[in-house]
């Protein structure tokens, strides 16, 4: 323990902010940790079922931890909140037209963000503790039970945006959050009061699923995560609802679309985090070349990646359902072989995906299959697949 004469809040707040910023946050803000002003909206979200299943969100204990920090931290009195930026230009701007390769979001093509932050919050917390004042407290990154943007918006870091990302008026949206709740008094900043948003709605008009909602009465901005294809693709583990299929196009890893239209996105600077850079072949992959991805293969590629979230079996249904809306007979071998995986998962996507392109060597792949097929929603898929077309 170095530190010397107690410092006043306003003087501690001033070094943990310079502090965090040598440390490569872009940003940061302190909040007093005071229980959520939209808990109320959050339980109205929560009982519309619009959180799909994702049920870490709705679970009982989790609630009441989001609605009040000093639930999940006991003693809790301040937030420090930070952002980093993550946002990669597309080395080939023409992947987005090319329905012959995928899109991986920009937070996904480098490594992992969650560990990267937390060593670094950790390490910050360490140093207030050490140098500043013996306070105690918890970092977070996404997974905690943390309502993140309504504490950054707080801690004056930006408003909430229609899109429901967290805006900041010069730096725009592509940062993660994260934040060490500290059992000690601070100084805070000012709450970021305005919205500014205003008449603006091109992220509601680009979202291809319609998953934006605009906002409600109180102001809250309201996403159908059901609908989200950052959901879809990530979060769901089963398959995708046949009716959103073909919305998603070939946005194979979550989605920036409601991001790149959003004009305070314009100066977006690129991240400075060797980390977050893309990987090679993940700036527009062939949608051919990973359809038959192997496990090992998989692993390799995916080590310290946000990919590895979905697993395998997730990564290729999202694969075969691009193939699907590419739309094109050169994927019928690729999608052949996905229909004889071991995983029922990607044989029920591949069978969709060769259904959309109904040549006769899609049909004879699932002619051959049905012979074989023994799990049933497999057999339910190739059976709507070769519905979808005349010739069966
Ligand atoms: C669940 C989740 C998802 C879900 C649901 C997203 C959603 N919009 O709710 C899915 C899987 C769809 C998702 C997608 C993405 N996510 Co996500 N996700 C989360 C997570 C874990 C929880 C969010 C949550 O609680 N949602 C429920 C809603 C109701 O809560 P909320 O968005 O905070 O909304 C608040 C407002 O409605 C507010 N409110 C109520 N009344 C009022 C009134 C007014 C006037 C205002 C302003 C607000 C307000 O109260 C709510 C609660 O505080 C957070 C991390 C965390 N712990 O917070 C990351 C997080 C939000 N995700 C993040 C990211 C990066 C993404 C993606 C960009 C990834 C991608 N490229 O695919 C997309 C973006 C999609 C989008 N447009 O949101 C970042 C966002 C950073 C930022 N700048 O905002 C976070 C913060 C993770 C992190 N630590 O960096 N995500
Ligand atoms: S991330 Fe994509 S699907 Fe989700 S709300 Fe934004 S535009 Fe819509
Ligand atoms: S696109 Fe327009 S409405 Fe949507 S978040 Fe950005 S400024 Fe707001």
């Amino acid at each position: 323990m170095t530190q010397t004469a107690a410092l006043s809040p306003a003087a501690l707040s001033a070094r943990i902010r310079n502090r965090a910023r040598e440390m490569g946050f872009d940003l940061v803000g302190i909040a007093p940790a005071h229980p959520s002003a939209h808990g109320d909206a959050y339980e109205r979200w929560v009982a519309l079922g619009m959180h799909g299943e994702m049920g870490y969100l709705s679970r009982e204990d989790a609630v009441a931890r989001r609605k009040d920090p000093a639930v999940l931290v006991p003693g809790a009195r301040s937030a420090v909140v930070v952002a980093l930026r993550y946002y990669v230009p597309d080395a080939d701007p023409a992947v987005t037209g090319d329905a012959s390769r995928g899109i991986v979001a920009r937070y996904a093509r480098g490594d992992d963000y969650h560990e990267l932050m937390k060593e670094r919050l950790i390490a910050l917390q360490e140093w207030i503790a050490a140098e500043l004042v013996p306070a105690g407290g918890r970092a977070y990154v996404d997974t905690g039970a943390v309502l993140e943007r309504e504490l950054a918006q707080r801690a004056g870091i930006g408003w909430q945006g229609k899109n429901t990302m967290l805006i900041h008026p010069r730096r725009g949206s592509y940062h993660f959050i994260g934040e060490v709740l500290l059992d000690v008094e601070l100084e805070y900043d000012h709450p970021f009061a305005s919205d500014h948003c205003g008449s603006c709605h091109r992220c509601l008009d680009a979202c291809p699923t319609g998953a934006l909602l605009g906002r409600d009465a109180a102001g809250a901005p309201v996403m159908d995560a059901r609908r989200c294809i950052s959901y879809l693709t990530i979060e769901l583990k089963g398959p995708i609802p046949r009716e959103l299929r073909p919305m998603i196009g070939n946005r194979v890893y979550g989605c920036d679309i409601c991001q790149e239209v959003c004009p305070w996105n314009r100066f977006a600077q690129p991240t400075n985090e060797a980390a977050f850079l893309a990987r090679e072949g993940l700036d527009g992959p062939s949608l051919i070349g990973w359809m038959t991805m192997t496990q090992e293969e998989f692993s390799r590629r995916f080590r310290n990646s946000p990919i590895k979230r979905t697993k395998r079996r997730g990564l290729l249904r999202n694969v075969a359902v691009a193939l699907g809306n590419w739309g094109s007979p050169e994927a019928v071998p690729a999608l052949t072989v996905a229909l004889n995986d071991e995983e029922p998962l990607v044989r029920g996507h591949a069978a969709w995906a060769l259904g959309r392109i109904g040549t006769e060597a899609a049909r004879q792949a699932l002619r051959e299959r049905t012979e074989v097929e023994e799990d049933a929603s497999v057999r339910q898929e190739i059976r709507l697949a070769m519905e979808s077309k005349a010739g069966f």
